[in-house]
This record gives structure tokens, sequence and C-alpha cells, in this order.
């Protein structure tokens, strides 16, 4: 913490940049740490190599999150958060690593320790846990959007203090981030309120596509390009849904397959694909994940691969085997 923070008041412009397909946590993280910075008058550029979801729109500053980095020369420091490998940002990934010294905060298990510094908690509820910590160490105020920014973080990460990595800090921080000015029931109303109509009818047909293991143990949602389009949503309309596919009884493991959007990538039927995991806490999620080169947290984690639909689904399947028994309350 101490280089770190040492390395952040000597340098002179910084690039702030978190995973792509961002999730609050990785909004939250950025513009906190971001906007803190330039409160001790660094020169700051936040970068998202993808589209903001909507719903995070209303956090303040987040319009200035650039999707392209003109040019990373420039920048004497480079801050990657809630990225368990530099990879994670995204098609700037090159450009990043070449910027003189590297600052890697994450909370991910699966962090590969990239950079020259760390500041990775596996315990941390979130990478903006991480990054609170970070702000008042160097002694900062937390204004009312810094504040929001933290919270947003902890709260969907958390997925609102019911996920596993539910900790002291979590509630403790977001106590202290109410004090400082946040309103609770807006934040709510905004992340979780509001969803539009193509997105009920996305969460229809996600719903409509679950599939279950003969076993029960593994779930399985699909949304593909097809239900996008028919129903006009984004990518992101599809976050969240795979929560949906985890509370089925017995299942242990919900997997989402989302076909990504270059689509075919040969003749023989074969598309890209990313694949969410969620645990019921039973499994580690992020050990299979990283079978498949991808990562995440023992609860949720996620890989990407090239493959034909039907035989992506078989090898989800095949993982239940492994599974055990299931532990039922009732
Ligand atoms: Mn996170």
């Amino acid at each position: 913490m101490k280089q770190i923070i040492q390395q952040l008041t000597s340098s002179e412009h910084i690039l702030l940049a978190s995973h792509s397909n961002p999730d609050g946590d990785a909004i939250g993280a950025l513009l906190a740490l971001g906007l803190s910075l330039e409160k001790l008058d660094r020169h700051v550029t936040l970068h998202n190599e993808s589209s903001i979801p909507e719903v995070y729109r209303f956090l303040p500053s987040v319009q200035r999150i650039q999707k392209q980095i003109t040019t990373p020369a420039q920048f004497d420091t480079a801050v990657i958060l809630d990225c368990g490998s530099l990879s994670r940002v995204g098609s700037a990934a090159e450009a990043i690593g070449a910027i003189p010294v590297i600052i890697n905060i994450d909370h991910h298990t699966t962090n590969k320790r990239f950079g020259q510094h760390h500041l990775v908690d596996v315990d941390a509820c979130a990478t903006s846990e991480i990054v609170y910590r970070l702000i008042k160490a160097m002694g900062l105020e937390i204004d009312p959007a810094i504040a929001t920014a933290i919270y947003t973080g902890i709260l969907t990460d958390t997925g609102s203090f019911r996920f596993s990595n539910t900790n002291q800090a979590a509630f403790a921080i977001c106590e202290a981030m109410v004090v400082a000015g946040v309103k609770p029931s807006a934040v709510a109303q905004y992340v979780y309120g509001t969803y539009s109509l193509g997105r009920i009818k996305l969460l229809n047909l996600a719903l409509d596509s679950i599939e279950v293991s003969n076993n029960g143990y593994l779930s399985i949602m699909t949304v593909t390009r097809e239900m996008l389009a028919e129903t006009g949503t984004q990518p992101e309309d599809a976050d969240g849904l795979i929560n949906y596919a985890r509370r089925i009884r017995d299942v242990k493991v919900a997997a989402l397959i989302h076909e990504l959007e270059n689509g075919a990538v040969d003749d023989g039927g074969r598309k890209s694909f990313h694949v969410s995991l969620r645990s019921d806490g039973s499994v580690d999620v992020s050990r299979i994940a990283t079978t498949f080169g991808g990562g995440g947290h023992a609860g949720a984690a996620g890989f990407s691969v090239e493959s034909r639909l039907s035989d992506l689904k078989q090898t989800i399947y095949n993982l239940s085997d492994g599974f055990g028994e299931p532990c039922r309350v009732n």
C-alpha cells in the first residue's frame, strides 16, 4: 500500500482501467479511485473498452470513462482494477502493458499477480473495498460522488449483501458511505428498480431456455444473439439473469451460455461463447473456469470458448457428475 501511494503521488498522468463488460464493482472502483486521485491534482484518464450498462449510467462522472486510449505513451502509471489478468481489460491490454508502471488492484482468487505493484486481497468483498482502504490511507476526503461509486461497487458485487463474499467490511464501508451522502433507495432504484420492456421479454426467453442435468445439480441458461435481436436488447441486459437458474432447488451450479457478437468462427457451426458460472457455495466454480482458461471467484466465475452450442452444453453437463449428493434442507 505504501509503495503504491508513493507511486501514485509521484505520477504525472495515470491511466485507470477495469475489465471489459464491466459490472458495478469494475465501474465503481474505477470512478472512486479516479475521482480521488484528481483531488491530489493528478492528471487522470479513465478507460473501459465496453459501453457502460444503462443501470450504472447514473453514477457521477461516468461519462468520463473513455472507450479508447489514443496515446498510451503519455501515461507513466496504469492502475488495473478488478482484473484477474491484464488481458481482462480487452483490446488495449498490449498498449497498457507497455506503460512503465502497472498497479494491480483486485480481489479475484485467480489473480495472476501481474504488474510491478499488487494490492490483491481475495478476502475483500469487492475491489471497491480495497479502493476504499487505499483512499483512506491516502488521507483523502470521500465526497458523495466517490461514496456512491464505492457503495454501488460493494452493493452489486455482494449481490445486495447476499453472496458468500459479504463480509463485515461490506456493511461497515456501506454505512460510512451513507454517512458520506449516499441515498440507498436511490441507488437501488437505479440499479435494480427499472427493467426495459425488452429486458423483461429477454428474461422470458432466457427462463424458457433453462435445462437441468439428469442429477439435478446443474442448470444451463442460454442467451443467443437471436434472442437479443428479437427483444431489442443489448448483451448487458442478460446480466444477473443467471441467478434465476441458480435458485432452482438442488442446483449447485448454474451456467449461463452467452453467444458473443462475432458469431460463427468456422463453417463447422462453431461460435464464440462466454460462459458465466454461479455456485451455491458447495462447488468452487473458479477452478472449473480456470480449466477452460477463465477465472473468477469460488462462487462466481466465467470463461470464453469457441464451440458448437450442443458440444458446449454436453461439456458443461459432464461437469455435474462430480458435484456429489444434493443436500436438501426440506
Ligand atoms: Mn469485483
